[in-house]
């Protein structure tokens, strides 16, 4: 590992603005709702808060289309309520990092007005725009200049009838790809980075940051029959200068702060190579990545396969967290989650079907995750154990992505119960429903009619009902937390898999000069033998913290009931 940094000790808390409490009952969450339930994570124990994008933006993508980076939209409150959050947040000794989207922008950001106002204008370049394809009526499917399909089931041109070009976005067409190969592009971004900088944040997390590098000349790429369109991942995935413009923002932006910043890069796509060139060596281009390869364990492989769901399968999650474990292991650093706003709840995916099993399969989901090698990312409402909203129709999602897999599986003659069973499982939306804080009508989270609903578990998984409650899901999180705060095993020890072809026990060690401790966890409703899956040999244990309030009967590592984890020190 590079040198020892704060963020390696971290625990951060991310925050989804419009979902989190709603200060002023419009029904959207805002800043000042942020502020007013800081005590929640202070009490939590989490050093670094991550807000999710609250710029201006005409919200196509709830905020990731954004069409003012220096500014707050006033759905979300003021300038001042930005600043007062963010002077509060470090009077209680945390950090703040902001959500940067610099891979594109909105339609309406004043940049891409200038771009798309005529083909001969100063700003054109800033985007990436193109020629109709010979021969085929512009504006007409297939005269795209690629035949690249989107992240959103969508086609990534648009044509601009106005100055007969189309340009490119890989995600909605509202969000317009910047042309990061125009060093202007670069420079205003890297002005606007600094400028926040000064503002006092102590960190980004940067939106798509690997997709920012595309493969030049833009060419077709191969399409399954049923469409049009491919994937084109392999034309912008780390793509031939990301590592060149990585290298630009942290020398002109990251290495001009006056603090130690935490900078973490998502990266869908990007391999163990791709991690540690980014996070590793000598000068690292960012402290760590967003790595997706463990959040494809339930869904078909290839494209669209996220709502294609799978059965959850224990063995691809071990061996991918293992290779990211040990491929970053000696240089770089792992970021660790298992939700966030783009995901289904994590104790609906991975955890069991059965309510009976609910509270102790979401403390061990937490407690696998937190004694992994990296720094962990709370979403919120895993804390306290949320899972995903039973959908009922299409109509009930709010996320463009929800409803553009709609029309798109439905345009293929895919049923439409097999696409909602694919959405109600891996849908965005189910990460996006309100926090549930108590259990009044709308959770706590607003007096107004919330933007989504909230779960019908409200009653029973809120805030109120675990605060005081030493065998709450919240309760574990706050000793996990802890424990990682107290124990530089946790931090820095080094991770070894153990009974990796076991379907249903995860273990795995953690060393640090002469300190061992043996990390356990049941993913089954059956009781499991814990001491034959590990072939014996482990010797004297000691437990550290357990899942279950009644201690283990007998020795630690013996037997495992439905769910538990243990953490122990080996004697
Ligand atoms: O996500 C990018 C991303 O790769 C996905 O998680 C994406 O949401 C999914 O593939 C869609 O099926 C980031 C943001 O986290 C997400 O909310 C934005 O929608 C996206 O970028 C565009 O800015």
């Amino acid at each position: 590992t590079n040198s020892r940094a704060w963020w390696h000790e971290a625990v951060v808390y991310q925050i989804y603005v419009r979902s989190f409490a709603d200060a002023d009952g419009d029904g959207l969450g805002d800043l000042a709702g942020v502020r007013s339930r800081l005590d929640h994570l202070e009490s939590l124990g989490v050093d670094v808060i991550w807000l999710t994008p609250f710029y201006p933006s005409p919200m196509a993508d709830n905020g990731y289309d954004v069409s003012d980076y220096e500014a707050v939209d006033p759905r979300f409150g003021s300038e001042g309520d930005l600043d007062d959050l963010i002077a509060d947040i470090h009077r209680r000794g945390m950090r703040v990092i902001i959500d940067v989207v610099l891979n594109h922008t909105s339609i309406d950001h004043p940049w891409f007005v200038e771009s798309r106002s005529t083909r001969s204008s100063s700003r054109r370049d800033w985007y990436i725009w193109r020629p109709p394809r010979d021969g085929v009526e512009p504006g007409t499917p297939g005269a795209e200049p690629t035949n690249w399909l989107g992240f959103f089931a969508q086609p990534t041109w648009t044509y601009d009838e106005e100055s007969g070009e189309y340009y490119l976005h890989l995600f909605a067409p509202e969000q317009p790809d910047l042309n990061w190969e125009n060093q202007e592009v670069r420079q205003a971004l890297y002005a606007m980075l600094r400028r926040w900088l000064a503002r006092g944040v102590d960190g980004f997390r940067l939106d798509v940051i690997n997709l920012i590098s595309k493969r030049y000349p833009l060419q077709d790429v191969p399409t399954p029959h049923s469409s049009h369109y491919g994937d084109a991942s392999s034309q912008y995935t780390c793509g031939p200068r990301m590592l060149e413009f990585l290298d630009e923002l942290r020398d002109q932006v990251f290495d001009t702060a006056e603090k130690t910043l935490l900078t973490v890069g998502e990266m869908p796509g990007a391999t163990v190579e791709d991690g540690l060139a980014v996070t590793g060596g000598e000068r690292p281009r960012l402290s760590m990545i967003f790595t997706f390869e463990h959040m494809d364990v339930d869904h078909a492989p290839g494209w669209g396969g996220r709502y294609e769901p799978r059965p959850f399968d224990l063995l691809a999650l071990k061996s991918t967290m293992a290779r990211w474990q040990e491929g970053l292991g000696r240089s770089g650093w792992n970021s660790l989650y298992f939700g966030n706003h783009d995901q289904a709840r994590v104790a609906s995916r991975f955890g069991s079907r059965s309510p009976a099993h609910a509270v102790a399969s979401a403390k061990m989901l937490a407690t696998v995750l937190h004694l992994h090698r990296g720094t962990p990312y709370v979403y919120q409402g895993d804390e306290i154990g949320m899972r995903n909203y039973p959908f009922a129709s299409i109509e009930q999602f709010a996320d463009i992505d929800a409803h553009n897999s709609w029309a798109y599986g439905r345009a293929l003659g895919v049923l439409p119960e097999r696409l909602l069973a694919g959405l109600r499982q891996n849908g965005r939306d189910n990460a996006r429903t309100p926090m549930q804080w108590d259990a009044s009508e709308h959770g706590g989270f607003t007096t107004g009619t919330p933007w989504l609903p909230l779960n019908p578990n409200t009653s029973e998984v809120n805030v109120e009902a675990q605060i005081d409650d030493a065998d709450s899901v919240l309760a574990h999180y706050r000793r996990l937390i802890e424990l990682r705060h107290s124990s530089d095993i946790v931090v820095f020890g080094d991770y070894r898999l153990l009974a990796r072809d076991h379907e249903y026990l995860y273990a795995f060690e953690r060393t640090l000069g002469d300190e061992r401790w043996i990390v356990v966890a049941n993913f089954s409703d059956e009781e499991l033998d814990v001491a034959a899956a590990l072939g014996g040999a482990v010797g004297a244990a000691e437990l550290i913290l357990g899942t279950h309030h009644e201690p283990p009967e007998g020795a630690v590592l013996q037997r495992l009931r439905p769910w538990e984890a243990q953490i122990c020190r080996v004697l």
